[in-house]
């Protein structure tokens, strides 16, 4: 049912969004974008502001990550987009649902360079270089449409941010308004049957198949777990496909794991990922092969036909993952007679990725003590750091869909803490940890005030070893020893952490990261526990993300 009003641009904006299911929205105002804030007044829209714009749009992500539900953002063009813009970059690679809602200069300045406030020469043209695309709104009645547009495209096919503009006196201006029903979601592809009876008969000739999630099987947990279970094939993920099959499941591994099993599995399932981990970390990350030369047999499930281009397999179906593992497993079950010895060799594969994650330290150690105390459905950020590289190889088991918030291909230190804090908005009633180091959390660190302000319960555990460590250590074994720019001088995290009246204590030793941890999940509120480290003590992690051969062939780590 459509419904006619009386509203300025920016509550047309406003309501179209709610007819799209916007509950809450990040966002810092501005001029041109006061209309939209001033329709929020009595919306019943939740409205979180951030002390900087990049945290609005991760904060978004966090959102939208953890629930598959579309996150929102407001900011004022030019400048608050491109603050912005490293974050969207973000959700593009891992395919999340954002949607941003911004302004533009007034509609007669449009396109003169006269250098009106906030002007960018073109940022539709900009924002859809990084994201899936960009409209610019020109009369409030237009509002409708295309704010359904923009829902419609963030979450359609392969999800991903898309944004909408509006001049600063249309959003102004006051029209009659329809503000229409949601759009019905982008409708999937239709199942290739051809190619899935050619992925059956692949299927049927392999001894040792496995299957590899991304992103895009976020949403399909039963229906891989039933192609797992009719092949009886370990499932693995590199990072946005963890937790879809539990890992401490049977058939759920992590990525150490799945480098054991490696070198034998012959047919390789991809459902909704990019297979990063197979082809670029445990190959050549220099090489690009359109079509792998060597090893397995290679089936994708993917939704965006240009994967099938991208990485060209063996089979390709471009399908909604949950039909296709759905239908694939029923066809599976008939044709396909699973290994009985598979789940033993699973297990064996695991205790080999075990005992060589457990060298680890003392990452492993800090990650088993917040494993031991965080719920099923609690939910980790890991920011890149040596404590968040350590989670990629299964040092952190992950134990259920959209508990395991990563930063995808970007790989954008700084994403961590503000995109925990918007998990946790989305999951108040769910256990938040952010695991970050002191570099990356001193790029959002006036996020403490975010949290403060509208007590957001995310407890952020800061391993301060005063050393963007990653660095410092490349530049100590590759250049000889010199090192620059890689040590810094840290404020009392825990004095300020206090001063913004965000609860912060102190630890050392994962057994008092434990504790700590235990208690302020039980106070649930907003709260920082600082690791103090020195510098240089984390054991790389890299031998084990970037295996070349399997980790019972590797030796001790450097
Ligand atoms: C936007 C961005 N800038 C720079 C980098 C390069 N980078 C990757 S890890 C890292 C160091 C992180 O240091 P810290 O957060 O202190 O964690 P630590 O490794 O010390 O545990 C840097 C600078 C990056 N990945 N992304």
């Amino acid at each position: 049912m459509s419904i006619q009003q009386e509203l300025t641009g920016g509550g047309a904006i406003v309501e179209a969004a709610r007819a799209n299911g916007m509950t809450t929205i990040f966002g810092v105002p501005g001029a041109q974008i006061y209309p939209l804030f001033d329709a929020l007044h009595g919306s019943g829209v939740e409205v979180i502001v951030p002390r900087h714009e990049q945290a609005a749009a991760y904060m978004a992500m966090g959102y939208a990550k953890s629930t598959g539900r579309t996150g929102v953002f407001t900011v004022v063009p030019g400048p608050g987009v491109l603050n912005a813009s490293a974050a969207l970059c973000t959700a593009m690679g891992n395919c999340s649902p954002v949607v941003c809602l911004t302004g533009q200069v007034p509609s007669s300045f449009l396109g003169r360079g006269r250098g009106h406030l906030h002007e960018l020469a073109d940022q539709p043209g900009t924002l859809r270089t990084l994201i899936k695309n960009a409209w610019r709104i020109d009369s409030p009645s237009e509002a409708s449409r295309l704010v359904n547009r923009a829902f419609r495209e963030a979450a359609g096919g392969r999800p991903g941010p898309t944004a909408v503009e509006m001049c600063w006196d249309t959003m102004a201006a006051r029209a009659p308004v329809v503000v229409e029903q949601a759009e019905a979601a982008l409708p999937a592809p239709t199942v290739d049957e051809a190619a899935i009876d050619a992925a059956v008969r692949l299927l049927a000739a392999a001894k040792k198949p496995m299957i590899m999630c991304g992103a895009g099987a976020q949403h399909a947990p039963r229906e891989v777990e039933l192609l797992a279970e009719a092949l009886q094939a370990p499932v693995t993920a590199f990072r946005s496909g963890r937790g879809i099959v539990p890992e401490d499941h049977a058939l759920g591994v992590a990525s150490v794991a799945a480098r054991e099993l490696w070198d034998d599995c012959d047919v390789l399932i991809g459902v909704g990922s990019r297979l990063e981990m197979p082809y670029m970390r445990w190959g050549d990350p220099m090489r690009y092969e359109r079509k792998p030369a060597h090893g397995p047999k290679l089936i994708r499930i993917d939704i965006d036909p240009a994967e099938m281009q991208r990485l060209e397999p063996d089979v390709g179906i471009v399908a909604d993952s949950a039909a296709a593992c759905r239908l694939l497993a029923e066809r599976v079950r008939r044709a396909v007679a699973p290994s009985r010895e598979r789940v033993a060799e699973i297990a064996a594969a695991k205790r080999v990725a075990e005992a060589a994650i457990q060298r680890l330290q003392p990452q492993a150690a800090f990650l088993r003590a917040i494993r031991a105390v965080l719920p099923r459905d609690g939910i980790l950020v890991p920011e890149l750091s040596q404590v968040g590289f350590a989670t990629y190889t299964g040092a952190f088991p992950v134990l259920a869909p959209r508990t395991y918030v990563s930063e995808g291909f970007q790989g954008t230190l700084g994403f961590g803490f503000p995109t925990a804090l918007g998990a946790k908005v989305a999951n108040r009633d769910k256990a938040v940890v952010s695991v970050t180091g002191d570099g990356g959390f001193m790029f959002g660190v006036q996020e403490l005030a975010t949290a403060a302000q509208y007590g957001i319960g995310l407890v952020t555990i800061v391993f301060n070893n005063h050393s963007f460590a990653n660095v410092l250590r490349d530049q100590q074994l590759q250049f000889g020893g010199r090192t620059i720019g890689s040590r810094f001088q840290n404020p009392d995290f825990v004095r300020l952490a206090d001063s913004f009246g965000v609860s912060a204590r102190r630890v050392k030793e994962p057994r008092e990261l434990q504790q700590a941890l235990e208690a302020e999940l039980a106070a649930a509120r907003p709260a920082l526990i600082e690791v103090a480290l020195e510098a240089g003590v984390e054991q790389s992690p890299w031998p084990l993300i970037h295996m070349r051969k399997r980790p019972s062939e590797l030796g001790a780590p450097r």
